[in-house]
C-alpha cells in the first residue's frame, strides 16, 4: 500500500490519494472523521483549531460504504483558506502585486524548514516553504491511518496511543486493563495521559510555557494488540518492520527519536534483564514472560503488544522568538512570529498512532497479498493456525 499527501496550511485544501487497499473493506467518513476531531484537540492547541472542524469527503475507491480496491481519495478543506485567498491564490500576480504581498517571511524560525527549504528551493519568500511543512498536513496522514486502522480492525489488530511525559513531567501510573479502557480514559484527558495527577501536572507546564511565549515537547507511545508474530522479515535491512515503523515516527513533523520497549533505557542493562523469556501453553501458543522489546525481535513482531514511542520537540514557532538573520538584509533579527501551538504533543499522539497503523497495515497487506478483504481474513487464518501449530 502507499499513499500520497497534497496541500498547504492556508490553501484550499489537503488531500491524499491511498493505494492498495483490498477490496470490500467497510469505510465511512465517519470513521476517518472522528480521528480528524481526536487530532484537532488537546490542551496547548493554537487558535488554528477553533477555525477548522476537519472532516473528510471521500472522492473516490467507495461505493455503497465499501472500498473498491481502486485508490481512495480524501480531501479535507481549510476553512482558514478564506482568509487567505489574496495571500495563497493560486492564479498568477504582477510584479508590483508579489512586492506587496502580505505576510511574506524573511526572518526564518530556527528549528523550522524555513531556511534550509528556502535555499534549496530557492524561495526568497520562506512561506513557500512554511506552507507545507506545517504540521497541518499530519491532517490528511491521520486520515489515512484512520482507512488503515479500519483494515486492522477487521482483522483483529486494535490501536491505542496514550502521552507519557509532557515538558519534564512524567505520567507515573500508565496501566491500563485493556485496550477500550486505554481508549476511554486517554479520550477523557486534555492531554491524552493515563495518569490523573500526571494530567494535571502537564497541563500546568503548557500552561506556563504559554505565558512565557514559549513552547514544549513531550514523549507518546504507541500500542498494538493483535498483531500476529513473524510480520516484517530479518533478510534484508528494508524488510525490517522496525526500520519502517522508526521511519513512520521520525517522518511526523518535530519528532527526533523513537524507542521499541524499554529502548533506550537497554543500553543501562544485562542481557538478561533485557530479553524477553519464552514460553508456550496450549491456550496461547508461544508468548514472552515479559515484553520489554515491545513486541519486537528481529526485524518482525513477536506476537505480543506493540510498544512504539516517539518523543517531539517542542514546535520551534516561538511567540518568545530566537535570534535569526533576515534573508534579504543579512541583518540580525528576531525570528518571525506565526500563530502557533504551544504544546502539540496529545495531537501528535492521535497523529503518531496513525503513522503506526499505516505502517502495519501495510505490511500485512504485503505478507498476505489479497486482492480482497475476504481473502486477506482467510490468509491470515490460515497463517494464524500455522503459527499455533509451529
Ligand atoms: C496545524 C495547523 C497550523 C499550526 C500547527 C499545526 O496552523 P496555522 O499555521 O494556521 O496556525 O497551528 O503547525 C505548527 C505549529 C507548525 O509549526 O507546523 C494543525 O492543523 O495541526
Amino acid at each position: 500500500m502507499r499513499y500520497l499527501t497534497a496541500g498547504e496550511s492556508h490553501g484550499p485544501k489537503l488531500t491524499t490519494i491511498i493505494e492498495g487497499m483490498p477490496a470490500g473493506v467497510p469505510l465511512l467518513a465517519e470513521d476517518i472523521n472522528k480521528d480528524l476531531a481526536r487530532r484537532q484537540k488537546g490542551h496547548g492547541r493554537g487558535r488554528r483549531m477553533q477555525i477548522e472542524t476537519d472532516t473528510a469527503e471521500i472522492t473516490s475507491g467507495i461505493r455503497h460504504g465499501k472500498t473498491l480496491g481502486s485508490p481512495i481519495a480524501l480531501v479535507v478543506e481549510n476553512n482558514d483558506w478564506k482568509h487567505w485567498t489574496k495571500i495563497m491564490g493560486i492564479e498568477p500576480i504582477t510584479d508590483e502585486e508579489a512586492e506587496n504581498i502580505a505576510r511574506t517571511i524573511t526572518r526564518p524560525r530556527p528549528g523550522h524548514a524555513d531556511l534550509n527549504g528556502g535555499m534549496k528551493y530557492g524561495h526568497r519568500d520562506l512561506r513557500n516553504v512554511l506552507e507545507r511543512s506545517s504540521a497541518r498536513e499530519t491532517t490528511v496522514r491521520v486520515a489515512a491511518g484512520a482507512v488503515a486502522k479500519t483494515l486492522l480492525s477487521q482483522l483483529g489488530i486494535e490501536i491505542g496511543s496514550h502521552v507519557v511525559k509532557i515538558g519534564g513531567v512524567e505520567a507515573k501510573d500508565c496501566s491500563y486493563e485493556s485496550m477500550k479502557q486505554l481508549q476511554e480514559k486517554t479520550e477523557a484527558s486534555p492531554v491524552r495521559c493515563l495518569d490523573e495527577q500526571a494530567s494535571i501536572e502537564m497541563m500546568k507546564a503548557i500552561d506556563d510555557a504559554k505565558a512565557n511565549g514559549d513552547s514544549i515537547g513531550g514523549i507518546v507511545e504507541v500500542v498494538v494488540e493483535g498483531m500476529p508474530a513473524g510480520v516484517g522479515s530479518y533478510v534484508h535491512y528494508d524488510r525490517k518492520l522496525d526500520s519502517k515503523l522508526a521511519a513512520a515516527i521520525l517522518s511526523i513533523n518535530a519528532f527526533k527519536g523513537v524507542e521499541f520497549g524499554i529502548g533506550f533505557e537497554a543500553a543501562d542493562r544485562f542481557g538478561s534483564e533485557v530479553h524477553d523469556e519464552i514460553a508456550w501453553s496450549e491456550e496461547r501458543g508461544y508468548y514472552r514472560l515479559t515484553n520489554r522489546l515491545g513486541g519486537l525481535e528481529g526485524g518482525m513482531t513477536t506476537g505480543m503488544p506493540l510498544v512504539v514511542r516517539g518523543v517531539m520537540k517542542p514546535i520551534p514557532t516561538l511567540y518568545k522568538p530566537l535570534k535569526s538573520v533576515d534573508i534579504n538584509t543579512k541583518e540580525e533579527f528576531n525570528a518571525s512570529i506565526e500563530r502557533s501551538d504551544s504544546c502539540a504533543v496529545p495531537a501528535a499522539a492521535v497523529v503518531a498512532e496513525s503513522a503506526v497503523a499505516w505502517e502495519l497495515a501495510s505490511a500485512i497487506v504485503d505478507q498476505f497479498p489479497s486482492d480482497t478483504l475476504k481473502g486477506l481474513k482467510e490468509y491470515l487464518e490460515l497463517y494464524r493456525q500455522q503459527l499455533k501449530e509451529f
